[in-house]
């Protein structure tokens, strides 16, 4: 089910379970603003997810609110996971949902990297 992004913040979510080492995921990258690891539920021969370390719902929460220090370790960490996956030659396709009419289900801050393969020209 997609989520209301205008809610506040939920400490439960299942994303902040694993930033505090609640629940295990298959790492690939840690700095000071971002944390990267596999996907559940693989859409790709590589599917990672990179959220930010603070506490933003959706894009438009991290994009209104947060440093332009978190905004861009953010930005800089996405690049490096998809480098150090080995997929900056080939090419890869980012997405980032936002909210109900964006399905996203988890309401803390992930971007999508999508590679391995050839996607199609456009989303459905
Ligand atoms: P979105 O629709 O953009 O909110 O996608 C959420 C993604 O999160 C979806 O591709 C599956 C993934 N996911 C959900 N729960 C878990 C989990 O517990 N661990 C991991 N690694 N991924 C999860």
């Amino acid at each position: 089910m997609p989520i209301d992004a205008s809610l506040p913040y939920d400490d439960a979510n299942i994303f902040a379970r694993i930033l505090r080492g609640e629940i295990p995921a298959k790492k690939v990258y840690e700095d000071a603003y971002a944390l990267a690891f596999h996907d559940i539920a693989p859409q790709a021969p590589v599917h990672l997810l990179v959220i930010p370390k603070g506490r933003y719902v959706s894009w438009d929460d991290f994009s209104a609110k947060a440093s332009d220090a978190e905004i861009g370790g953010f930005v800089r960490a996405v690049g490096q996971v998809a480098r150090e996956a080995g997929l900056a030659g080939d090419g890869y396709r980012l997405l980032a949902n936002m909210g109900e009419h964006g399905h996203q289900e988890v309401p803390h801050l992930h971007v999508h990297i999508f590679g391995g393969r050839q996607f199609l020209a456009m989303l459905p």
